[in-house]
């Protein structure tokens, strides 16, 4: 039986965070071994808020070490640069004729970005998710693992694939979000507001390439409050937060420990920030090391990129001819 397919990308705007690696790529690393993978650094989409390139290679560069760094085989997956995939830029073309203005104006992702950036709306930033259609669809994946920011983002791949199948034949399976166990996962930054990201809040965002002393730092430093009142209460988001990291990088009865003592009013967020940060420190000194190691590999990490590359483009080429006989373009 063919391997289904999976497809996801990160974009290159700086160091990967816990977020990146919860969200997305803990699951690469375990999809690897059953589907068939492509892994790209998303270098046009960062374009889109990122328009000054001084930085664009090394950080190229650091998101591939840092994904081989969280255990992705290059000979396992495609790991490739989106931009060497021209075949994208293609289907990103014919689906911006089946996009329309309306439905992307209303994203809220592109709602963020303009009030973050009021300068610089540009087309690009309003497309975003055609492009990442056009990244998804060009494989003809079906299964894409991201975090919960980006489930509208493929509501609407599933929206475009379906009008391009309407208009011009089946040519596409739809692609849905996917993380294994439950839902989609979200790590909100540590102060407690919005999601953990790599450009903005950066004390309150904890990078894989962080030290363990400032590890430490930005945990002790985290939002908490007084703790419950009545046993067994809700927990704020923030708190919520705190218990989502524990549970991701800490033992299961040191999570329990500090269950308990939350439900039963007694407990002590300072000792729970410590215990956190030494958890934390543990879980990200490995992966530091080993990224910063491949990144100064150069040699070795052009020829994952070329190699990548090559099994991108031959996948995305198939693609291309289906889509073009499909519209009536093989002339
Ligand atoms: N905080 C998060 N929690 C869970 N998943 C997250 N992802 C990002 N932040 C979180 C997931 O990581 C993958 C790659 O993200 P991206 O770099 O393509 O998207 P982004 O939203 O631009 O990431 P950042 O870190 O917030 O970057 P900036 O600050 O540059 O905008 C995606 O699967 C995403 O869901």
């Amino acid at each position: 039986m063919e391997k289904e397919i999976v497809v996801s990308g990160i974009r290159p705007t700086g160091y990967l965070h816990l977020g990146n690696y919860f969200g997305a790529m803990r699951n690469y690393v375990r999809m690897q071994d059953e589907y068939n993978c492509y892994f790209f650094v998303a270098d046009w989409h960062s374009l889109t808020t990122h328009p000054d390139t001084k930085e664009l290679k090394n950080s190229v560069y650091r998101v591939l070490a840092e994904n081989i760094a969280c255990g992705l085989d290059p000979e396992k997956v495609a790991l490739y640069v989106q931009s060497d995939v021209k075949e994208i830029a293609e289907l990103y073309l014919y689906l911006n004729m089946l996009a329309y203005k309306g439905e992307l104006e209303k994203v809220p992702t592109f709602k963020d970005k303009v009030r973050l950036q009021p300068d610089n709306v540009n087309a690009g930033l309003l497309t975003y998710p055609v492009l990442m259609t056009a990244d998804i669809l060009i494989h003809r994946a079906t299964k894409v693992p991201v975090g919960k920011d980006q489930e509208q983002h493929l509501e609407m791949a599933r929206n475009f694939a379906e009008r391009f199948n309407h208009r011009y034949g089946e040519t596409f399976p739809l692609p849905y979000a996917f993380n294994y166990n439950t839902g989609l996962v979200k790590i909100m930054s540590l102060d407690g507001n919005g999601k953990m990201s790599k450009s903005e809040n950066q004390m309150a965002t904890i990078f894989l390439s962080d030290d363990d002393e400032l590890i430490r730092k930005k945990i002790m430093k985290a939002k908490t409050d007084a703790g419950p009142q009545e046993n067994n209460s809700d927990k704020p988001d923030y708190i919520d937060n705190l218990f989502t990291l524990m549970n991701l990088v800490s033992k299961e009865d040191t999570l329990k420990k500090f269950e308990d003592d939350f439900n039963n009013c007694n407990i002590r967020y300072g000792d729970m920030k410590k215990q956190l940060a030494e958890d934390m420190a543990l879980f990200i000194h490995p992966i530091r090391e080993k990224a910063a190691a491949i990144q100064n590999d150069k040699v070795s990490l052009d020829k994952i990129m070329h190699e990548g590359a090559e099994k991108a483009r031959a996948s995305a080429s198939k693609t291309l001819q289906l889509i073009k006989e499909s519209m009536g373009l093989n002339y």
